[in-house]
Parts: C-alpha cells; sequence; structure tokens
C-alpha cells in the first residue's frame, strides 16, 4: 500500500539537533539550530514567564478551546509589539492579526492565503534564506523563486543587484524580507538600504512578507521594527509574521501571530475573517498555553519591562561571543580578516566554511554547525569558546 510513498530524509537543521544528541564526545557543541542557550549552556526559562507560570498554575483555569484567531488581548499586544500601541494602523484596526503556531504557522497560513487570493503571485526569497521559507510556500503550491541578497565576497548585501533585480519584478509578486537578524547570514540592511528597498517595493506594487522571527536580538525591540513601520509609512500593504520562539525562549509553545495590515478597517475584517477560515480548516484552534503567557507578560508594563531586560541579556550575551570568536580568531590567523563576525547581527553567522571544512568540524572536533557554514553564535559560551575558535582555526589553516 505505500510502497510509493518516498522517504523524507530530514531537515538539514533540526537532523543536526539528532546527530547531536548521540554523539558521545564531552566536549561536542551544538552551534546548528537556532536556539538561544545561557552561558551554562542550558535553554532559559526567563524570569517574565515564571512569574506568569506561577500566577495561572493558582489560577487554575479550565482548558477550553481558544478562539480560531487566538486571545484577543494576545492578538493586540503584537500589534503593539509590532508598531507600538500608538502608532495609526494600530489605532484605526486595519491590521487582520491572528495567532498561530510559531512564526512557522504564521508563514504556512500566510502562504495559503496568498496562494488562494494571488494565485497568480509568485514568492521571491533572499538568496540564500532559511531553508524553510521555500518548503512552506511550495508547500502551499505557490511558485517560490530567489533574488540576490548575500555577497560572500564582502561578506555583505549586494544592494546593486538586490535594488535592479526588484526593479524589473511584476506588480503583485510576494518578497520575502527579514526584518532583521538575517537567517543564516546575519547580515541586514542598513535603515537608508531598507528606505531604498522599501520605496522600489512601493513603486513596483510588489507585497513585503516580513518574517520576523528575531525581534530584539539585533538591535532591541524597537529598532528591529523598523522595516516593517517603514513599509507601513510608505502605505504598503503587508503581511507580518511573527514569533516568541526566540525572544521569549517558547520553542515548544509553539506561539507566534500572522499580522495582515491592510489598506481600510473594513479590508482588514474581511481579511481576518479568511484568515480564521484556513485555521479552522487546518487546525481549527492555537494551543492555549502559549497565549495566556505572551498575554500576561506584554500586558503587564512590569512584567513587560522585565521581558525587555531579559532580552537585552541575551542580545549581549550574543555580542560577547561573536567579539571573543573574532578575536581568538584574528589573533590565530591574522592574515584572514575576521571583522564581519562582529557585523552580523543576531543568532547566526555565515563563518564563510566549506562543506568540507564543516564536516571536517563535525567528525573531528564534535562541533556541529549547518552544511551551509551557518553557525547559531548563541550556542557559544565561556566554557565551549575557546574550544571553538581553536578548532576552527585548525580547519581554516
Ligand atoms: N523564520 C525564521 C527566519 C526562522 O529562522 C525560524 C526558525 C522560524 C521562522 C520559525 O520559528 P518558529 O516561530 O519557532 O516557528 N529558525 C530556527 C529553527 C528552525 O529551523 O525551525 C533555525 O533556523 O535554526
Amino acid at each position: 500500500m505505500f510502497q510509493n510513498v518516498k522517504y523524507y530524509p530530514g531537515d538539514p537543521i533540526l537532523s543536526l539537533v539528532d546527530k547531536y544528541n548521540v554523539d558521545p564526545n564531552p566536549k561536542k557543541v551544538n552551534l546548528g539550530v537556532g536556539v538561544y542557550y545561557d552561558n551554562e549552556g542550558h535553554l532559559p526559562i526567563l524570569e517574565c514567564v515564571k512569574t506568569v507560570e506561577k500566577q495561572l498554575a493558582k489560577q487554575n483555569l479550565p482548558y477550553s478551546y481558544l478562539p480560531m484567531d487566538g486571545l484577543a488581548g494576545y492578538r493586540q499586544a503584537c500589534q503593539n509589539l509590532l508598531f507600538g500601541p500608538e502608532h495609526e494602523v494600530v489605532q484605526c484596526g486595519r491590521i487582520a492579526t491572528v495567532a498561530s503556531l510559531g512564526s512557522s504557522g504564521a508563514l504556512r497560513v500566510g502562504a495559503e492565503f496568498i496562494h488562494q487570493w494571488f494565485p497568480q503571485a509568485e514568492v521571491y526569497v533572499s538568496n540564500p534564506t532559511w531553508g524553510n521559507h521555500i518548503s512552506i510556500f511550495e508547500g502551499a503550491n505557490c511558485t517560490v523563486k530567489k533574488y540576490p541578497y548575500y555577497d560572500p565576497e564582502t561578506h555583505g548585501i549586494k544592494i546593486d543587484e538586490l535594488k535592479e533585480f526588484l526593479l524589473q519584478l511584476k506588480a503583485g509578486n510576494i518578497i520575502l524580507l527579514h526584518p532583521c537578524c538575517h537567517n543564516p547570514t546575519g547580515i541586514d540592511p542598513t535603515t537608508s538600504e531598507w528606505d531604498d528597498i522599501l520605496t522600489i517595493i512601493k513603486e513596483r506594487e510588489l507585497i513585503p512578507f516580513m518574517d520576523f522571527a528575531y525581534q530584539g536580538l539585533g538591535e532591541d525591540l524597537t529598532a528591529d521594527a523598523y522595516a516593517i513601520r517603514k513599509a507601513v509609512d510608505l502605505g504598503l500593504c503587508v503581511f507580518i509574521s511573527n514569533s516568541f520562539s526566540k525572544n521569549m525562549s517558547l520553542y515548544g509553545e509553539r506561539v507566534g501571530a500572522l499580522s495582515v495590515v491592510c489598506p481600510t478597517a473594513d479590508e482588514a475584517k474581511i481579511v481576518h475573517s479568511q484568515l480564521k477560515f484556513i485555521i479552522r480548516r487546518f487546525y481549527s484552534s492555537p494551543s492555549r498555553h502559549g497565549n495566556y503567557i505572551v498575554d500576561n507578560v506584554l500586558n503587564n508594563p512590569d512584567l513587560f519591562r522585565q521581558w525587555e531586560k531579559e532580552v537585552t541579556e541575551m542580545r549581549d550575551r550574543i555580542r560577547a561571543m561573536r567579539i571573543r570568536l573574532h578575536n581568538v580568531l584574528q589573533t590565530r590567523i591574522p592574515e584572514r580578516d575576521f571583522s564581519y563576525f562582529t557585523k552580523q547581527r543576531g543568532m547566526f553567522s555565515f563563518t564563510g566554511l566549506s562543506p568540507q571544512q564543516v564536516a571536517r568540524l563535525q567528525s573531528e572536533f564534535s562541533i556541529y554547525m549547518v552544511e551551509n557554514s551557518r553557525m547559531c553564535m548563541a550556542g557559544l559560551n565561556t566554557s565551549n569558546i575557546d574550544y571553538v575558535a581553536q578548532s576552527m582555526a585548525e580547519v581554516l589553516k
């Protein structure tokens, strides 16, 4: 009966975790999946989350279904976080926001909506991008193509090529953008480059889809939203997927949201209704617990401040690791320029290692990073960083 079913060999990022877990080497280091570990190598539970957990435990709420689109307080908090509560789009009700199963779920629901209501639209992703972007949109039967982005020569963005490319695209196509902490390269446009990119998107009548999985881990919660706010200020309609996996360390709770900024509040109501219909047919409603946690953290000013502080600590720790890795490598191999490690932002770094060097790191040193040379800086800590830097220097020689 299942003779024709083909074996799925696994995801290149998630499969690394399985390999890492069975590696008996006590020195092993996991720099594969985009997960933040603290300096002790543990997955943190944020203090703001612990406080809410205690409150929720006391309340002993029954396990009712959530509405299809999630808790109203949660959805409002997501809008406030994306735009600031005073922003005109928030005040006027021009955003359709639904809770989702992480940013992945938001992307999938958004892809379904796009395929259903804009069947001609092609989806353009950066070259390179998070591999699952391509899978998710192709899984919704969208045609996916790539736009030029990363320049391995300069470890920067091919900004002129990118702009020229956008200028020749047909109106109505979707441009998938990473508003901050580009995955996998760690290279983001400057604010003036964003202005140029978004102005072309506006002129060409393209539709931006912003996947915002790392808010707060680039510059800060507000600065990281620059591209999103700018797009809306230019009068663009925007799809936004956001996530609390990384910035609230709630990975397994699968908490995210899809927001669609519409020209009018009436259109937002209609779009919202269709998003609910998609959700109903996919999985009916989101899970409760994560919605409650985030709702309580974001809507309580003290807990919000506590969260902001904890996000800052995560961001600063990653930065410190970048600087230290850079310093060790630069001392070991002075003829090579490693300054890109400190220019990149967010969790990831494109190390520039060849696939053979990545494989050697894994087989000889039990250091796991993605084959495309992406390394998760948040897996580094003061105990393993020297070992990683020395091993990298060894394979780079
Ligand atoms: N978008 C991007 C750009 C992203 O890097 C991830 C996760 C997601 C969406 C999904 O997030 P979530 O809200 O948990 O559904 N990236 C890491 C984990 C993964 O591959 O699933 C990673 O790149 O390692």
